[in-house]
């Protein structure tokens, strides 16, 4: 369902991109040695005369998004066939070990980032055309005539993001380990701040709602960058599912278009972003004209109560989203992101001066807090259980602590409570890790949401990590939904959180 007038006003808030030009820093050879991969020095590139099957690999030294040319000469006799050519692109090295062809998962293929061209004359200059997420390159030779060899004389990237570093706010942790797990978060932000706020500069380069709520929040303590916030949110409303439902994610191209999925979660997360948006900037236009919408994602949650007072399961696969565990059952979950969007709304509703709604909805909030306790708590356990099988899982408690269906007491009893579970569902994906932490901080366990903060994503960085991953499961690290590693974001937006915290709580 399409609004033009708030259609217009996202329109007018795209951000121009600002490019920069990298290089190559080092001409690299990657190796494998057990499961750890590393690279060692090669000779420099420009100094290689390639023939039959051979290749060369480029270090760019960070994370990109952009535009690759390369220029390439010819040495030995005249040229007399093309050079055919397999380039492949790779955010972490790791990548470069995989098989492409051996991919067989359910997301496509078309995501791979590697491509075969044929360069009929030389000298030449190739300039790709897509735009690709990477810090390293293979170039291969897939043929060439034996009466000549291939040299790469030049290479470099055109860089695009609409991040700007000059307006980046400087931050000193207090631990050198905070600073670098900062630096990686801010990279990882920068490079999905493109024409929106990208979920990942490889897949799915659109703008996703759970993943605009962390940029956001990382955005306000780095870049700043509030009109692209407003931007995401105005999309968002800008074209809903036919009921008003804000849908999961947004194509702007070839033109503005809600996609026809919704997830439970993701749509009640419009509410929870809009409060955060208005508590930062006071943009009472952005409040007036996107309240409704907000309001309606409330609405339309609440029909999903069941006779309970609770939200019904479902296994319609993504109804509701909190985590890529495929064995997670999303009931209790889903239940407490609708007490946590509740109490936004409640928020928005007094700053619109809607007390009624405001009166209502607290109705609501305890009622369904009650239902909560009642229905989804397991008194004997001591814990919440989700679904028919009463599953027991890190994310249901995560999202009820935060949605106060529990009280601090309780919440850190709980979460101490869990840490015995071995039994438990686990969290798989640097955004649920990220309501983890968020779940500790909203019950004063500083000290263990810093310690959790240092291990998961510290552990990433150990690993060499330039920008932070999608999917990160410490006891599975090669554990992927998609059925296979091959086409993961190694720069994924929902996973900038040690931005947000370290900077907002000045660890
Ligand atoms: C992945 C996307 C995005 C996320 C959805 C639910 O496919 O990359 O980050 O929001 O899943």
């Amino acid at each position: 369902m399409k609004d033009q007038y708030l259609l217009e006003k996202a329109k007018a808030l795209f951000p121009k991109l600002l490019e920069t030009t990298a290089v190559p820093t080092e001409t690299i050879e990657p190796i494998q040695e057990g499961q750890a991969v590393c690279a060692k020095s090669a000779p420099h590139y420009k100094e290689r005369a390639l023939r039959n099957g051979e290749k060369v690999f480029l270090d760019f030294g960070n994370h990109l998004t952009g535009y690759l040319t390369i220029r390439m000469a010819s040495e030995g006799a005249h040229p007399d066939a093309p050079v055919w050519l397999k380039v492949r692109f790779a955010e972490r090295l790791d990548e470069f070990f995989e098989d492409a062809a051996a991919y067989q998962g359910w997301i496509s293929k078309s995501w791979i980032q590697e491509e075969q061209i044929h360069i009929d004359v030389l000298p030449a200059e190739y300039s790709f055309e897509r735009r690709f997420a990477f810090r390293y390159v293979e170039i291969e030779v897939l043929d060439i005539s034996s009466k000549f060899a291939l040299v790469i004389t030049d290479a470099q990237c055109r860089a695009v993001s609409s991040a700007d570093d000059d307006a980046l706010l400087p931050y000193q942790a207090k631990e050198e380990r905070f600073s670098q797990l900062d630096r990686i978060a801010v990279r990882t932000l920068h490079e999905c701040m493109q024409r929106v706020f990208e979920d990942g500069p490889k897949r799915d380069r659109r703008l996703w709602m759970g993943d605009l709520r962390i940029e956001a929040l990382a955005n306000y303590e780095t870049y700043r960058q509030n009109n692209l916030v407003k931007q995401g949110l105005y999309l968002f409303a800008g074209d809903t599912l036919p009921d008003g439902q804000v849908s999961a994610n947004m194509f702007i191209e070839p033109e503005i278009e809600a996609d026809d999925v919704a997830m439970f979660d993701y749509s009640l997360f419009f509410v929870a972003a809009l409060r955060d948006y208005v508590r930062q900037t006071g943009d009472d236009e952005a409040l007036r004209d996107l309240y409704k919408t907000a309001m309606r994602q409330i609405e339309l949650a609440s029909h999903r109560l069941n006779e309970e007072g609770v939200i019904a399961d479902s296994d319609q696969l993504g109804w509701c989203f909190l985590d890529w565990n495929l064995n997670l059952n999303k009931q209790a979950g889903a239940h407490g992101v609708y007490l946590y969007a509740l109490k936004a709304a409640m928020e928005l509703s007094e700053l619109y001066g809607d007390f009624e709604e405001q009166a209502r909805l607290e109705i609501e909030l305890e009622e369904r807090k009650r239902d909560a306790q009642r229905v989804l708590w397991d008194d004997e356990q001591g814990v919440f259980v989700s679904g028919a099988q009463r599953q027991i899982s890190w994310a249901s408690q995560c999202f009820l602590i935060l949605g106060d269906a529990v009280s601090r007491e309780e919440g850190i009893q709980l979460l101490e409570r869990m840490e015995t579970r071995k039994d438990a569902e686990q969290m798989v994906t640097p955004y649920m890790y990220h309501h983890y932490v968020e779940a500790l901080l909203y019950l004063g366990m500083e000290e263990k949401a810093k310690q959790v903060l240092m291990q998961y994503w510290g552990s990433m960085a150990e690993q060499g990590a330039d920008t932070f991953w999608e999917l990160y499961n410490p006891k599975a690290p090669s554990e992927s939904p998609y059925g296979g590693t091959i086409v993961l974001s190694y720069c994924h937006a929902w996973s900038c959180a040690p931005a947000y915290f370290i900077r907002k709580y000045q660890w």
